[in-house]
């Protein structure tokens, strides 16, 4: 089935932000931001920018009638700047004025003078410096320190890994007015309007019963918009408040990018011993995770990048440590995957440095050491339902991986300026919001008396399709046509207490609470066809709109029944809550039971690489994975498609550049480089690997929109694959994004 939204997107129909129809005398904002990455600030001075036609006022950190703090984890960072900055771009004032045009022609007139302090960028500074946003963490399992002796080989080397902007195409935004008695409504491009809604009221001083918060769907988020989101939609908040008028605000996209944070770029030590027969027996790593100048969500990115370190493989000693180190960069924050492709990048590239050491395909290391069924995660849990065997099995026949290998060999013998490479990706991520609570979702459903139904949930729709995944879940369990189902805005006065839509589990969250109260609606349903029908209601259920009984369709249709059962009088809305069961951890220990369900696959790739030049082409991409029950193979299929494109990005052009100063360089689309349509892989092969998906999926339908972000890693490796086959005395260099200048240098080192 097609994403409900396919034709609205293609006709420019699709309401996003910026098409919501404005109030007249709607005002709109420009945010000021720090020029400099760190430094005191000395004097704000507005009057040159309150003297140009059209600006209304300039909101400073004075004019916060609540608090000036929006740290979600950790209580460090202001709306607006004090008497200091520690990034460039901070926001320092909202430039309010009756055109856009005007906002941000005053915002330049702004004057701010700053004494300007040395700023910090790397995170191993900043860890000397003892520059951290909170206490470091360890994860362990068996004890390595005493096992290096049993290795046959030890394999040291360090990482050096790059962020990523996420350039949804609908940048930071939110339009705010007030409607009366001191309440104030929200549009915000937001993964949390929840969050949105804390936030505001924070900001304003007021009950969050005051705030409204509404989301109809983003252009994108990525989640860049699962906490970044709020300090925008405060400023928006704030500027109506004051004024009393709608305000608007849009960042244009130069501000979006030096404001925002990013995906964390991490550096890393690691150590990495194996036996003779190539099984991983320890592994350790002390990991410098950049987070820039304030908490955000690092602290539970950087949970994720431990949980995830030890990827798809079982390895009996382990010790991962991490820091958050502050920097003066912008916040980073959440970003697919969510510091999970940190971690596994670098056992991957403990693989890949093992590898050729040893003298092996890294294939070979990665194969030993599979995942399998009730092996231990360092975290404690026990791998149930393990499917990266079984993956990696299915990829091997069906691609023939062992043909592919000797067909590259071929290539690159009977060429000698062009090399081709391939690596393999083997997949585990796990699903659940890492932080327990947060593992809740609620589903509001209305069914009218015509029989139309309303369906409201927390999930946010963001182009990952989970609305058509809502609406299907909703057609199937009542058994109607899902022309009959509409899914409303996400709204926090028809459902409140939302976690964001991230950690891939929004369709699993809101679909499980969708079902619960669906199948209390359903129940009720049946009873009175059970009366109407002079039956036992345990003999019934609905199928194409019709009650069915024992298997037989009767005569009674849905219309019919729903009507019935008004003039019973019986409820037609129910609420479902769902809050996902068996899942605990224990953070004294750092051992429990995260995660729902992992989700497993296999993606190989190949490039090739022009030696000359130092380009390369991503060629093909292979992928088995583990869907579960697909409820939707095209939407599933699209974002396999679209994760792995992003993923390959990561790693290869997106570069992001700092000056020494802390001040973003690739701050444009000409200086910041994604993958287009040219540079995508010329196909992308995925298979769905057969199972039957876990009971805590919805509808036994894996979580889809994170894991298959991983499989880029596979590039990364694949042309280094390729440039050893160039230049054999080449040693792997562990930096990353590999761009062609790199790729070009490691050719000729
Ligand atoms: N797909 C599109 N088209 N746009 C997005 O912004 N975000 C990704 C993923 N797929 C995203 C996307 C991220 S980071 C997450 S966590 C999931 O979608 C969130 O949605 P889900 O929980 O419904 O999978
Ligand atoms: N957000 C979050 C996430 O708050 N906790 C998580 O575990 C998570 N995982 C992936 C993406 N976002
Ligand atoms: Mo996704 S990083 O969980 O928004």
């Amino acid at each position: 089935m097609k994403n409900i939204d396919t034709i609205g997107h293609v006709t420019g129909k699709s309401v996003y932000l910026d098409d919501i129809p404005t109030i007249s005398g709607t005002l709109h904002a420009a945010v000021v931001g720090s020029a400099i990455a760190h430094g005191k600030i000395l004097k704000v001075d507005t009057t040159e920018a309150l003297r140009l036609d059209g600006v209304v006022k300039v909101i400073t950190c004075t004019d916060i009638p609540g608090e000036n703090q929006i740290g979600g984890i950790v209580e460090d960072e202001t709306l607006l700047a004090e008497d200091e900055v520690h990034y460039q771009g901070q926001p320092i004032a909202v430039v309010i004025a009756k055109t856009e045009r005007d906002a941000h022609k005053a915002a330049k007139m702004v004057r701010i003078d700053y004494q300007e302090l040395e700023p910090v960028t790397d995170p191993r500074i900043a860890k000397e410096k003892g520059l951290l946003l909170i206490p470091p963490r360890s994860f362990s399992m068996g004890n390595p320190s005493e096992v290096w002796s049993h290795c046959k080989y030890i394999v040291d080397d360090s990482i050096e890994l790059g962020g990523q902007e996420h350039l949804y195409i609908e940048t930071q935004g939110a339009y705010a007015y007030p409607v009366e008695g001191g309440y104030i409504k929200v549009h915000s491009s937001t993964q949390g309007p929840t969050a949105v809604q804390k936030t505001v009221a924070r900001v304003l001083g007021l009950p969050m019963n005051l705030i409204e918060v509404d989301v109809v769907r983003l252009g994108g988020g990525f989640g860049g918009k699962e906490d970044q989101a709020s300090g925008f939609a405060a400023m928006a908040a704030l500027a109506a408040h004051i004024t009393g008028k709608p305000v608007k605000l849009v960042l244009p996209r130069h501000d979006d990018m030096r404001m925002t944070g990013k995906r964390h770029p991490y550096s890393g030590d690691f150590r990495i011993g194996l036996t003779a027969d190539l099984k991983i027996l320890a592994f350790e790593t002390t990991l410098y995770q950049n987070g820039g100048a304030a908490a955000d969500l690092s602290p539970a990115i950087m949970e994720r990048t431990l949980f995830h370190s030890t990827g798809s493989y079982y390895i009996p000693n382990t010790r991962v440590t991490v820091y958050s180190c502050k920097t003066n960069l912008p916040p980073n924050t959440a970003f697919r995957g969510f510091g999970g492709p940190q971690g596994m990048f670098v056992i991957e590239s403990a693989i890949a440095k093992a590898a050729e050491t040893i003298g092996v395909s890294a294939i070979e290391i990665q194969k030993a050491n599979l995942l399998k069924e009730n092996d231990e995660f360092q975290y404690g849990q026990k791998a149930e339902n393990v499917n990266a065997r079984k993956c990696f099995a299915l990829a091997s026949e069906k691609f023939d991986l062992e043909n592919l290998r000797k067909s590259i060999e071929n290539y690159n013998q009977n060429n000698k300026y062009s090399k081709r490479g391939l690596a393999v990706m083997p997949l585990c991520f796990g699903i659940s919001f890492t932080n327990t609570a947060m593992n809740q979702a609620r589903a509001l459903v209305h069914i009218y008396q015509d029989g139309s139904v309303s369906v409201s949930t927390g999930a946010i729709e963001m182009g990952q399709g989970v609305n058509t995944k809502m609406a299907q879940v909703a057609s199937i369990l009542l058994g109607i046509d899902i022309s009959r189902v509409k899914i409303h805005s996400t709204n926090t006065t028809r459902v409140a207490n939302t976690s964001p839509t991230a950690a891939s589990s929004g369709a699993d969250l809101n679909g499980n609470a969708l079902r619960i109260a669906i199948a209390a609606l359903k129940k009720r349903l049946l009873k009175v066809a059970a009366e109407l029908l002079e039956c036992s209601d345990d003999e019934l259920t609905i199928e194409n709109e019709t009650v069915i009984r024992n298997g037989e369709p009767t005569a009674l249709k849905w219309n019919e029944l729903v009507k019935k059962a008004h003039l019973k009088r019986v409820a037609l809305t129910e609420n479902g809550h769902y809050a996902t069961p068996v899942i605990y951890f224990d953070k004294t220990k750092e051992k429990g039971h995260p995660f729902a369900y992992h989700v497993y696959g296999t993606g190989v790739v190949t490039v090739t690489l022009d030696c000359i030049r130092g380009t390369y082409t991503i060629d093909d991409v292979y992928i088995v994975h583990d869907f579960g029950n697909s409820i939707n193979p095209l939407i599933d299929l699209g974002q396999v498609e679209g994760a792995v494109v992003q993923g390959i990005g990561w790693l290869t052009l997106e570069e992001l550049a700092f000056d020494p100063k802390g001040r973003l360089l690739s701050n444009s689309l000409s200086t910041y480089k994604v993958p287009d349509i040219h540079f995508a892989p010329k196909s992308i092969q995925c298979i769905p690997l057969p199972t039957n998906g876990p009971e805590l999926a919805v509808l036994r339908s894996k979580a889809i929109g994170e894991p298959p972000f991983m499989y880029g890693i596979a590039a990364y490796f694949a042309i280094h694959n390729a440039i050893k086959a160039f230049n054999p005395s080449y040693s792997i260099k562990l930096t990353a994004p590999l761009t062609p200048e790199r790729v070009l240098m490691h050719l000729y080192q």
